[in-house]
């Protein structure tokens, strides 16, 4: 079997997003995401300038060899950028192995390990009482696992607060808005939102949150010590991880789980923080890091310093990286959870699908290759619009993280 072509599809069917698309000379093709928020159409152009120049006659079976040729081969490692590109042709590889072996690519990664995948779904309210309310909306559907976000009183704007509540999108057409932030209110709000969630929920349901990288080692050491009597299932990016040291500061206060990594792009950014098990789950995308190809290797690193996986399934990783997800979840031995963020009608519409969701679980489907298929003329009626993500600023005006 040959690669013929791929095309690098570009739509924005409730948000942007850049697929892949590989052909065979046997009529199967395979689906890649290739989606980076915000900086969409730099994976575009390295996948079509770059990448698929190199790609075409290549034997589709050899995985392992193609990604090692775009990364080794490239002499420029690592990266976002890079890294989406080489995961978008892994995934849309994988695709097209279990399509033409006519399995589920989770057979192809040892097979089912487990039932079900359980994800967690995002509640989030303007303060308390609305996220309480939001945090019951996600129970009665048969979320197992919910995270929750709060805004703070007397700060216009904070994380992880959706306009449109289901469907929580950070990105925004036009240029970047400008959040404020104020990391002394936020340290005193979070413990009294996980208490009152304590008091009206109980102790079952698994309950996380998400600090989004705004905190120093210290101060995430006091809030993972604040919310032990809350007992997170955990807390995730408390601390911005380019100096993974910094998190030998945060594990010795607290016994609240730790979370990290959305953000990574290769085994490398997140040696030290799992060699030295300083975190519980790690949360590398098969999008960002290179493939499912990739992914293996750390879920394998991991799995022998007792981390758990909890891959990203924000709304930007597409329907095929979602699926990707989760014959990857459903095959590791040493997975934890999976992020899970409702697609809007339109997107799950261009992106038909056979994963599901049922019980707090989702499922990938038990048909050929990922289970996802893109409607090209669907999508041509979404065109791409620039959109990006908030930035942040102290409320004195200090550029933060977002
Ligand atoms: O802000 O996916 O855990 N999920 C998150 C997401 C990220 C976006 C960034 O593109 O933190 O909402
Ligand atoms: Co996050």
């Amino acid at each position: 079997m040959k690669i013929t072509d791929a095309k690098v599809l570009i739509s924005s069917p409730g948000r942007n997003f850049v697929t892949l698309k590989v052909y065979t000379d046997d009529g199967i093709y395979g689906l890649g995401d290739a989606t980076l928020n915000g900086r969409e159409l730099a994976v575009a152009a390295y996948l079509s300038e770059h990448l698929v120049p190199c790609l075409i006659g290549r034997d589709p079976f050899q995985s392992e060899d193609i990604w090692q040729y775009f990364y080794r081969g490239a002499y420029w490692r690592r990266g976002p950028v890079t890294m989406a590109a080489i995961g978008a042709i892994d995934i849309a590889l994988w695709d097209i192995k279990g399509k033409a072996l006519n399995t589920p690519v989770y057979n192809l990664l040892g097979g089912k390990s487990r039932t079900g995948v359980m994800v967690y779904g995002h509640a989030n309210g303007r303060d308390i009482e609305e996220t309480i309310d939001e945090v019951g909306k996600y129970a009665a559907m048969g979320y197992r696992a919910i995270r929750a976000q709060s805004g703070i009183p007397g700060i216009p704007s904070t994380y992880g607060v959706a306009k449109d509540k289901l469907y929580y999108e950070p990105a925004e057409k036009g240029l970047p808005p400008e959040n404020l932030w104020s990391t002394e209110k936020y340290l005193l709000y979070v413990p009294k939102l996980f208490e009152s969630l304590r008091l009206k929920f109980g102790d079952d349901v698994h309950l996380l949150h998400d600090a989004h990288h705004r905190l120093t080692p210290i101060e995430a050491a006091r809030l993972g010590k604040s919310l032990e009597p809350y007992h997170l299932f955990w807390l995730e990016d408390a601390v911005t991880a380019e100096l993974q040291e910094g998190f030998r500061i945060v594990r010795q206060h607290t016994t609240t789980p730790l979370a990290l990594g959305e953000v990574f792009n290769t085994i490398w950014d997140a040696k030290t923080v799992i060699t030295e098990q300083l975190i519980d789950y790690i949360r590398m995308a098969t999008v960002h890091s290179g493939g499912i190809t990739h992914l293996k290797k750390v879920a394998s690193l991991a799995e022998i310093y007792h981390v758990l996986t909890g891959c990203h399934g924000a709304t930007d990783l597409s329907p095929v990286s979602l699926a990707a997800a989760l014959h990857f979840d459903i095959s590791v031995n040493n997975f934890g959870i999976q992020e899970y963020m409702l697609h809007t009608k339109q997107t799950d519409e261009v992106f038909p699908h056979t994963y599901s969701f049922s019980d707090g679980y989702l499922h990938p489907g038990d048909g050929p290759g990922l289970g996802v298929d893109y409607d090209e003329k669907l999508a041509s009626k979404f065109p791409y619009e620039r959109a990006y993500l908030p930035v942040n600023r102290k409320l004195d005006g200090t550029m933060y993280n977002w």
